[in-house]
């Protein structure tokens, strides 16, 4: 749709394939939007579609109260916003660059000191994901900003505001990519155990989501409150049972050549659990290890 009045401007600092896809969204759905990006040829495609392409940052920021940035690092962003810092005042900045939590800490200081309202963000999804409702973006920092301009982010994905302490975003990001991978893995390693059986990745999917979505979910959620009470009971299954379980998965896993690096950095865990005197409790014990 054509850019409306009715609808907040919005700027975007950044066009890669992030910040390119965050202002095609914002651009559809409606919001004047003005780019700007390092390399200039990389506005061309948003501008013949409605977008206003600033010359530098200082007019990209000055034309929008409201500056979503994604470019590659936090020291990309604030090199690049340096010589326009005066632009900052009023602004509501969002940042969805990836960084550490003390990053955000500290852009967050860095912008407040220019006047700005600072946001932090994590896109929970990759470009062709943003402006799916289902996708999350996690925000920190600044809540009356968020509310202020929670309809226009929401253009992107679901906003999902975490707490007023900047680096949360960031820190619930790594927790998040963390938890992916392990899943990844996990059942990458299930995929080569079944495949060396022949079974096809795409006949053990649906077994090894079934199992995810269901049971590990009660598990997961069961564990949660016990993880916050501080009591882990083994009513369930015991980290001595899971000892001598996850001796089965080394052993299949050995006897077809399959890697047994993870089940064994796994069985590493459980045991210094059971050797911190937790043998009887449920897995969710093993977080006393990893604290
Ligand atoms: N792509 C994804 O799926 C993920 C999803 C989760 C979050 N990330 C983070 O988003 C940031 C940008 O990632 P990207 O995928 O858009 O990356 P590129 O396509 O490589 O674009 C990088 C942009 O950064 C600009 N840039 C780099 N250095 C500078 C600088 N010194 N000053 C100003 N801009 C800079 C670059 O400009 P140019 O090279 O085109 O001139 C691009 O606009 C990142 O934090 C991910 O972790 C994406």
């Amino acid at each position: 749709s054509s850019p409306s009045l009715s609808l907040p401007p919005v700027t975007v600092l950044g066009l890669g394939r992030m910040g390119s896809a965050l202002a095609a969204t914002l651009l559809a759905a409606g919001h004047p939007t003005t780019v700007w990006n390092r390399t200039p040829g990389k506005a061309d495609a948003l501008a013949a579609r409605g977008a206003r392409a600033a010359a530098d940052p200082g007019a990209a920021v000055a034309a929008s109260p409201l500056v979503v940035a994604c470019v590659l690092d936090h020291d990309a962003l604030r090199s690049a916003l340096a010589p326009h810092t005066a632009a900052l005042d009023g602004v509501t900045l969002v940042n969805l660059t990836s960084g550490s939590p003390e990053q955000a800490e500290e852009t967050a200081e860095w912008a407040a000191a220019h006047g700005a309202r600072y946001l932090d963000g994590a896109i929970m999804t990759t470009p062709e994901g943003v402006g799916d409702a289902a996708m999350m973006f996690l925000y920190s920092g600044d809540a009356a900003a968020f509310d202020e301009h929670r309809a226009t982010l929401a253009a992107l994905g679901d906003p999902v505001h975490l707490g007023s302490a900047p680096g949360l975003a960031s820190l619930y990001d790594a927790a998040l990519l963390g938890l992916m991978w392990s899943v990844f893995a996990g059942w990458l390693h299930g995929t080569a155990l079944v495949g060396a059986e022949k079974v096809d990745a795409a006949a053990y999917t649906p077994v090894a989501l079934r199992w995810l979505s269901g049971a590990v979910s009660t598990f997961v959620t069961r564990y949660a409150a016990q993880v916050d009470a501080g009591a882990y009971p083994g009513d369930d299954a015991t980290v001595d049972v899971q000892i001598a379980t996850v001796d089965h998965l080394l052993h299949a896993a050995g006897r077809r050549g399959v890697d047994t690096a993870l089940p064994a950095l796994l069985k590493d865990v459980m045991v210094r659990a059971r050797d911190a005197g937790h043998g009887d409790d449920s897995f969710a014990s093993v977080i006393e290890v990893l604290r």
